[in-house]
């Protein structure tokens, strides 16, 4: 079953755009991953994610970091902690730059990426983005929420546990 943060923060707004650190000068291709990330849980719930260009002004902003990255709570390099999202209406989702992402599709496609324990980008951001929506953990399996990621594995599509959890919020 799904679970929720204490107090059950939710966003209070409908319309909450996003926005990539700049620094990070990340190509379409893996901008597209996340829009599709978004999209997932816009089709279950009545909220938009729109893209905007300005970072600091966003309600989620997205960013991959190394280490310490000054939010007090360090990357560790590859595997370990691969990304953090915090609760609504923090809106902060970052990434540790040291793992292996793979963009979408070529999991286990690519011998070198596969020997390195890639990790499926849209896997995670699809997790991650259930977080900064306000669901926890999940104890269903095959949920986006439950909290195991198989190495090289694709795991994208929300269950029925999913749905209910963010379509109880919103
Ligand atoms: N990051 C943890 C996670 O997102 C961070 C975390 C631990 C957390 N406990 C939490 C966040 C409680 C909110 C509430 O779960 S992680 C997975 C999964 C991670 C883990 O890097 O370990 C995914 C990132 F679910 F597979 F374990 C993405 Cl998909
Ligand atoms: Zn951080
Ligand atoms: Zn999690």
């Amino acid at each position: 079953r799904y679970s929720l943060f204490p107090g059950e923060p939710r966003w209070r707004r409908r319309d909450l755009t996003y926005a990539f650190e700049p620094r990070n000068a990340l190509t379409e291709e893996v901008k597209s991953v996340f829009s599709r990330a978004f999209a997932r849980w816009a089709e279950v719930v009545p909220l938009t994610f729109t893209r905007v260009e300005t970072f600091l002004n966003s309600d989620i902003s997205i960013g991959f970091y190394s280490g310490d990255h000054g939010d007090g709570e360090p990357f560790d390099g590859q595997m370990g902690t691969l990304a953090h999202a915090f609760s609504p209406p923090n809106g902060h989702f970052h990434l540790d730059g040291d793992e292996n992402w793979v963009v979408s599709g070529d999991v286990g496609g690519n011998n070198f990426l596969s020997e390195r324990a890639a990790i499926d980008l849209e896997s995670v951001a699809v997790h991650e983005i259930g977080h900064l929506l306000g669901l926890g953990h999940s104890s269903v399996q095959d949920s986006i929420m439950y909290p195991t990621i198989t190495t090289g594995r694709r795991k994208v599509d929300l269950a029925t546990d999913d749905v209910e959890g963010v379509q109880y919020l919103y």
